[in-house]
């Protein structure tokens, strides 16, 4: 019966995991849409009638935990970015409000239908430091339906400009939609920052491959165009990343004495050979490839 016990306690020990990690989310928006009065009710159930805008930027951090599927868990350290709606100060700041943002809740006031065509300007300089991101698109004060200034053209321009961005219809007044908007776009923003981290993790063991493919032939070596050949199914622009990321971690040399030249591979011709290095050797005898780690700051 212990047996059993423990037995079962170890299945479900080694079913569950906990993934750590640190997210960035951004609102956008003109001012007065109400971002920071969503924040409010979303994090505080609290809502203010008064307007006292946002000076500059404001974070409020935030630990949630969110089922993954089956199983896991991942438990976000969340800093949610409140920026003010101002377009100079936009520009000022842009680097440090936009850089390193996993997810982005742009919002727009109904009652203001430039305040959604205003959205894509946010997108343009987010995009432009942070890259692609998630971004979900709130559309405020629903709770003034009755002036409600958004109908089919707008609605038909933004699935032309966002064609994948989830819709709500929120009230910071109300509650309506606030805690589905927040939470469809932190999961949003976990599932990408988890795509990420699975990409890197196939860079890394194709990384070991090409090393070990170099390595068993010694002396030998391998040319580019041979390793295009061996690795078909791989495009030739990432094997050739590969090789350069080999060479600046001192796994493969472009010589075999191991005089340090770097031409990148892109540049080198189809016939230039690569060997492993004495360090490339024994990495490639390793199991794991941990020290073919590249940390992508992002
Ligand atoms: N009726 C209604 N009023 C809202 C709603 N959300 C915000 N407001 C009001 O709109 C005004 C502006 O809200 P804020 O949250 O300060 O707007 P903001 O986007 O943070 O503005 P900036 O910080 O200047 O960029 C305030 O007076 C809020 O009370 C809502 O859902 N319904
Ligand atoms: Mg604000």
């Amino acid at each position: 019966m212990e047996g059993q016990g423990l037995s079962r306690g170890r299945s479900l020990l080694t079913a569950v995991r906990i993934r750590k990690m640190q997210l960035k989310i951004v609102l956008v928006g003109e001012r007065r849409v109400g971002k920071t009065s969503l924040l409010e009710r979303y994090l505080k159930n609290h809502f203010a009638e008064a307007y006292t805008g946002t000076l500059g930027g404001r974070v409020y951090p935030t630990d949630l935990e969110i089922g993954l599927d089956g199983e896991d868990i991942a438990l976000a350290h969340i800093a949610f970015f409140d920026l003010m709606g101002e377009h100079s100060v936009r520009q000022v700041f842009a680097e440090p409000f936009f850089f390193g943002t996993q997810g982005v809740l742009a919002v727009c006031d109904v009652e203001r239908p430039d305040t959604l065509h205003l959205i894509k300007d946010w997108m343009e300089v987010m995009t432009k430091i942070a890259g692609p991101v998630p971004v979900g698109i709130a559309f405020n004060k629903i709770d003034r339906a009755d002036s409600m200034a958004i109908g089919p053209e707008e609605t038909a321009w933004l699935r032309k400009e966002f064609p994948t961005a989830p819709m709500f219809m929120t009230s910071a007044r109300t509650g309506q939609g606030v805690e589905d908007a927040f939470s469809t776009i932190v999961s949003l923003s976990v599932d990408a920052v988890l795509a990420k981290g699975r990409a890197s993790r196939s860079g890394r063991l194709f990384r070991q491959r090409i090393l070990l493919f170099i390595a068993v032939r010694g002396n030998l070596g391998s040319s580019k165009a041979e390793l295009f050949s061996e690795f078909k199914a791989v495009l030739p622009a990432q094997i050739m990343e590969e090789l350069d990321n080999l060479v600046r971690l001192e796994a493969l040399a472009l010589d075999p004495s191991g005089t340090k030249t770097f031409i990148k591979a892109a540049e080198a011709p189809g016939t230039t050979r690569y060997w492993a290095t004495d360090r490339g050797k024994r990495i490639s005898e390793s199991p794991k490839g941990d020290e073919l780690m590249i940390e992508e700051i992002v």
